[in-house]
């Protein structure tokens, strides 16, 4: 704990010379020479107070004014104390630190050195009510208050009492602090002017950390809820700690704990995990996750908005997708803008980001990305300090390793193009279908399914899908969740029994797929519930090359590049609010979305689909029996045999947005 915040007020910085800024500003002795470091108290409208802390330039040449650049966070607003200086530079990039602005960090309500309870992903209050309304609330009752209402008090607080600011203020920051950054927007201060969300916690029930269309993400709600949580009286071990107990296997240690509810046994969370247990509480699209969505609250958006996100993401993809999806939809006339790059969680933050896993990208597209994106957008809006004029969305093509821009994401030109998954593992459009069952001639048995109307008797490939032997998300072992399976080679999972593989001839042309994917399955069990894995992946040609520096490593012909995956929980199929038992062994549509991708499929590789029900311990093991996962004993997990149709009547496909020739 550091020391306590005082509540004085800010001190005028002395008038001097502007200092010769060096060209990486990240050292410590840097932000000391150049900055003044302030801790303090910042109420808000019910009277909590919120430890904040000011990076305040020393070179206030008289008249000099400066924007506020703030990060709101419950990862630590620290180092705690005046002298305690952080030691990367004063800002949040080392391209931002080079500019001079008043850096602001807050810690969240109940977190770290801040009053108050810490709420998941706080529940915005209603947007329609006058910011006047909001502040003052019924009558008798506790003064409400949200995200937006602290950052409206913080920003109302730091205008007043940090002297020398230029009266504009910015927000930014990745992750659980990209949500904070969403927040601010509905009724935003006016002084507040650009904004932006990178990889931003948004819906944890449909598509980020907690859950994907509702199936629970075990191997990081296990490591993360467990950590994040109010001070408890007694600590609770960590994943690390409860490893070193066991073979540093994540999938061994997973199969070895069992039902979700054996988490909460005397050795491992004994019931003290609060939010683990919220989220296993909220197992249906209920209220709870309902109010943790903030995008039905993102209208009437006033400042510029820099929404960034990573392809590789395996954490917050869909939040920065929907969470731009929303302010565009929402605000026809808002500044908006999309950067999607090669990264991981928050990789656009590392000094470099050329090369990931067997991946080079050719280019440093994190600094790029500063540069040319992050670092003018704040100057222009916050200091008017040049330009900036980008497209309307920036975006980097997994497939050519180039940057493309588009007027509108997804790219309005993207035409729907349906792939379906065909017999004898054919994956080929309609048309391709007949041209190939032309060839063969009717009496042949390798006939193709094919919509509209080929095979007209119910046709399909079947599977047994086991819960005590789930297929692997990532293929050898591996203690924690990593990011490489989101690009690793799958033909550790095409070997495997339980796993359907589809795939095209290599490709004539380069086909482009720009935007969001469909999948639509037609599907049975032997059970009454499913979980459904689809994806989407590139098929090196036999000749493709090994990559640099480690040409040994990985042998790239034939390497089955994942390009993107998504599970569908199959009870979830028609309501995330009511989910709905499958009728044993009877064919029922599976439709869902997988996030966009913008990926080239070059000449002579092919695509390739696959299809499976388990993918562990990434997401928890379905019982593949309708009944509450979070309470269900070892015994209700039982073998299903699951059916994926081809045939006329239950066409099961991939919806692909193709541009380009
Ligand atoms: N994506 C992170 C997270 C948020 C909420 C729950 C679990 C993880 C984060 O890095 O902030």
């Amino acid at each position: 704990a550091g020391p306590a915040a005082a509540q004085t007020p800010v001190p005028t910085p002395a008038p001097g010379p502007a200092p010769m800024l060096p060209t990486r500003a990240q050292d410590s002795s840097f932000v000391r020479q150049h900055y003044r470091k302030l801790d303090r108290q910042v109420p808000m409208r019910d009277g909590t107070n919120l430890y904040t802390v000011l990076y305040v330039p020393l070179d206030a040449a008289p008249g000099r004014r400066y924007p506020f650049l703030m990060t709101r966070t419950p990862y630590s607003a620290g180092p705690y104390g005046e002298e305690n200086y952080r030691l990367r530079g004063p800002g949040p990039s080392r391209e931002l630190s080079e500019e001079q602005y008043i850096f602001v960090y807050q810690d969240v309500r109940g977190r770290y050195q801040s009053e108050g309870q810490f709420e998941e992903m706080t529940p915005a209050l209603p947007t329609a009510a006058s910011d006047k309304a909001r502040r003052r609330g019924p009558k008798g009752q506790p003064t409400p208050h949200d995200e937006s209402t602290d950052t409206y008090d913080t920003i109302e607080w730091l205008l007043k009492n940090v002297p020398n600011n230029n009266g504009r203020v910015g927000i930014m920051g990745i992750s659980y602090p990209g949500f904070y950054a969403t927040a601010s927007l509905p009724t935003a201060h006016p002084a507040l002017k650009a904004v932006s969300p990178q990889a931003p916690v948004t819906d944890e029930f449909m598509g980020d950390d907690a859950r994907h269309n509702g199936a629970f993400f075990l191997l990081d709600n296990f490591d993360f809820t467990n950590y994040f949580d109010v001070p408890r009286p007694q600590p609770v071990p960590t994943y690390e700690a409860l490893f070193k107990a066991q073979p540093a296997d994540a999938y061994q240690f997973f199969l070895n704990l069992g039902p979700l509810a054996n988490a909460n046994g005397p050795q491992y969370f004994n019931g003290r995990a609060r939010i683990w247990n919220e989220y296993l509480q909220h197992d249906t699209y209920d209220a709870y996750w309902q109010a943790r969505n903030i995008r039905p609250h993102l209208t009437g958006v006033r400042p510029a908005v820099l929404v960034v996100g990573g392809w590789f993401d395996a954490e917050d993809l869909f939040g920065a997708l929907h969470t731009y999806k929303a302010i565009e939809q929402q605000n026809p006339g808002a500044t908006n803008h999309l950067v999607m790059g090669p990264w991981t969680h928050g990789a656009w933050s590392r000094p470099d980001w050329t090369t990931f896993g067997p991946l080079n990208f050719g280019q440093n597209t994190a600094q790029y990305y500063r540069q040319t994106l992050e670092t003018p957008f704040f100057n222009h809006y916050l200091k008017d300090k040049g330009t900036f004029n980008p497209a309307e969305a920036t975006v980097f093509n997994t497939g050519t390793n180039a940057w493309q821009t588009y007027p509108t994401w997804p790219p309005k030109a993207a035409a729907g193009r349906s792939m379906f998954l065909q017999q004898h593992g054919v994956l080929a459009t309609a048309k391709e279908a007949e041209t190939m069952n032309a060839l063969l001639g009717a009496e042949s048995n390798l006939l193709i399914s094919r919509a509209p109307d080929f095979i007209k008797t119910p046709h399909f490939d079947e599977y047994l899908s086991d819960p005590a032997h789930p297929v692997p998300y990532t293929a050898g072992v591996a203690a924690e969740r990593n990011s490489e399976y989101m690009i690793e080679d799958q033909r550790f999972a095409a070997q495997r029994p339980d796993v359907l593989v589809f795939q095209t001839e290599p490709l004539a042309e380069d086909l482009t797929v720009a935007g969001p994917l469909g999948a639509d399955l037609w599907v049975s069990t032997s059970g009454t519930d499913a979980d459904f894995v689809v994806k989407l992946i590139d098929v090196l040609p036999a000749d493709a090359p090994a990559p640099q520096p480690n040409p040994d490593e990985l042998l790239m012909g034939g390497y089955q590049r994942l390009v993107r995956a998504e599970v569908m929980r199959g009870r979830f199929r028609q309501s995330f609010e009511h989910p709905t038992a499958f009728v044993p062994n009877q064919p029922t549509e599976v439709k869902y979305e997988l996030p966009d991708v913008l990926h080239t499929f070059k000449k002579g590789h092919r695509l390739m689909v696959q299809v499976q029900s388990t993918w562990f311990p990434l997401v928890d093991r379905n019982p593949q029996q309708f009944l509450n996962i979070s309470t269900a004993k070892a015994a209700d997990f039982q073998k299903a045999t699951i059916r994926l149709y081809h045939d006329t009547a239950h066409p099961s496909g991939l919806t692909l947005p193709v541009v380009g020739p």
